[in-house]
């Protein structure tokens, strides 16, 4: 096992992979910007070092400065977190080109997945259920581009092989706007992501998102961990998670969770994935794979017993996955909710020093943030600043512990979305789960303010 991992992360997750760290007998070398040196877990860390100015460009994306910095320290291997540089192959080949293990996939299969069309094609071969679609990328030729749309059907989506995540999309209605619309989004590709090839696939106008936790060891062993349904979402930042999905039969999630563990095997995936689905009529169609742990994985944990970090690092220093399919079994159920430093309805960010932190406890009660009263939320970052976790037997359980959790939460001096939450977790629609990806923004619409 390592002596010394080097965190190339901040805030949250940051402190998660501290955590797991002193839990393994690991020391844990904390890299942070100027904006984050006051932070409590760079204080109480092993070891700190300073690898830049605040902008994200300028430190946690800074490659050369992250690689010096666990040189310095001696660290053996680098944990990425989520963000920043995790999804980053180019990042992922220096790293283990100067030697020291990152704890994430090999470079060749996050490659692989960050080009959604090679994706695509690799869980085709590998027999994974794809929304239908092009058989690759698109040409620029209108008459092939007509066929292949009228064969799949209108309306369809174009996506930018490059992006991912929301980003470089257009919903096509009529095969009056087609061409202009795969001419735009090639442009907008290939200024965004350095990539103008796009694809095409059937537009599924109401899913669900449904999604399938794997981890996998170097040895092809590959386990998935249950589902977790992200539908409450706005503009692409998951709001509310929780698993298992509400309404969703057990034998549907194991026939889909068998094909990512197929998948997983056949493509030599290593570490922790999550294969993205849209879920609709009963159908799970693949969109994408993220090679990196998740914002959302204590649900996951929650239900199923498994520390998805520890297993991280374990595989990464080569041992084999600790557990098998037939040891994995959901339990209860768990809701997540992300603490935001934003206005609960407008959304406007809200950074600046944090007065009054009360965070709740108590049974089924989990709370991942490095916030604290006196804490300040640095501008120049996400406005992520926690997450509340719980856990019951039953969803019904898991939402009145959360109601109780937001009920005794106090954060002040900044605004947060607890308050949103609270209104959320109070939702006739959301109680009755299942809702789809589109419900929180019309809910945002009929509840403005
Ligand atoms: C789609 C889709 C409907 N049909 N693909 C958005 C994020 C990116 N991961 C893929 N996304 C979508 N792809 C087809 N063929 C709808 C979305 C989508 C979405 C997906 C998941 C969660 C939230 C979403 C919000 C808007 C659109």
């Amino acid at each position: 096992m390592f002596k010394k991992i080097l965190v190339a992360n901040r805030g949250e997750i940051a402190l998660r992979v501290q955590r797991a760290c002193r839990e393994m007998g690991i020391k844990a070398v904390m890299v942070y910007s100027e904006a984050d040196r006051e932070a409590k877990y760079v204080k109480l860390a092993d070891e700190a070092v300073c690898i830049g100015p605040p902008a994200s460009a300028q430190s946690y994306l800074n490659m050369p400065a992250i690689i010096s910095a666990a040189e310095v320290t001696d660290a053996e291997a680098i944990h990425p977190g989520y963000g920043f540089l995790s999804e980053n192959a180019d990042f992922a080949e220096r790293v283990e080109k100067s030697g020291f293990q990152f704890i994430g996939p090999t470079p060749e299969s996050i490659r692989l997945m960050g080009d959604k069309v090679s994706a695509k094609q690799a869980m085709i071969k590998a027999g994974v259920p794809c929304v239908p679609g092009s058989e690759g990328e698109l040409s620029e030729d209108p008459v092939a581009l007509k066929r292949i749309a009228k064969e799949i059907g209108y309306p369809v989506i174009v996506k930018a092989a490059g992006g991912g995540g929301g980003r470089g999309m257009r919903v096509v209605n009529t095969e009056a706007a087609l061409v202009n619309a795969v001419q735009m989004t090639k442009a907008e590709a290939g200024a965004a992501f350095g990539n103008p090839a796009v694809y095409m696939e059937k537009y599924l106008q109401n899913p669900r998102h449904i999604e399938i936790q794997v981890m996998a060891d170097k040895f092809k062993n590959a386990v998935y961990l249950g589902e977790r349904d992200c539908s409450m979402q706005r503009r692409h930042q998951k709001v509310i998670e929780e698993a298992p999905a509400p309404g969703i039969a057990r034998r549907l999630i194991e026939r889909i969770g068998e094909r990512c563990v197929a998948a997983c095997k056949k493509i030599g995936y290593r570490g922790a994935g999550t294969f993205e689905f849209l879920y609709e009529n009963g159908e799970f169609y693949f969109i994408e794979m993220n090679t990196r742990v998740q914002v959302e994985h204590p649900v996951t944990e929650w239900i199923t017993g498994v520390d998805i970090v520890k297993t991280q690092i374990q595989v990464a220093a080569g041992e084999k996955l600790p557990f098998t399919q037939r040891q994995i079994q959901i339990k209860g159920h768990a809701i997540e909710c992300r603490v935001n430093a934003e206005d609960p309805f407008k959304f406007t960010p809200s950074p600046g020093r944090i007065t009054t932190w009360h965070q709740s406890g108590g049974p089924g009660v989990r709370v991942d943030s490095h916030a604290y009263a006196g804490y300040f939320v640095p501008p120049h970052y996400d406005s992520m600043i926690g997450k509340i976790i719980v856990h019951g037997d039953t969803r019904e359980q898991a939402i009145a512990r959360m109601q109780t959790a937001l009920a005794e939460t106090v954060v002040e001096g900044i605004n947060s979305n607890i308050a949103l939450h609270r209104e959320l977790m109070a939702d006739a629609k959301f109680q009755a789960g299942g809702t789809n990806i589109h419900y929180l923004e019309k809910w945002l619409e009929d509840h403005q303010r």
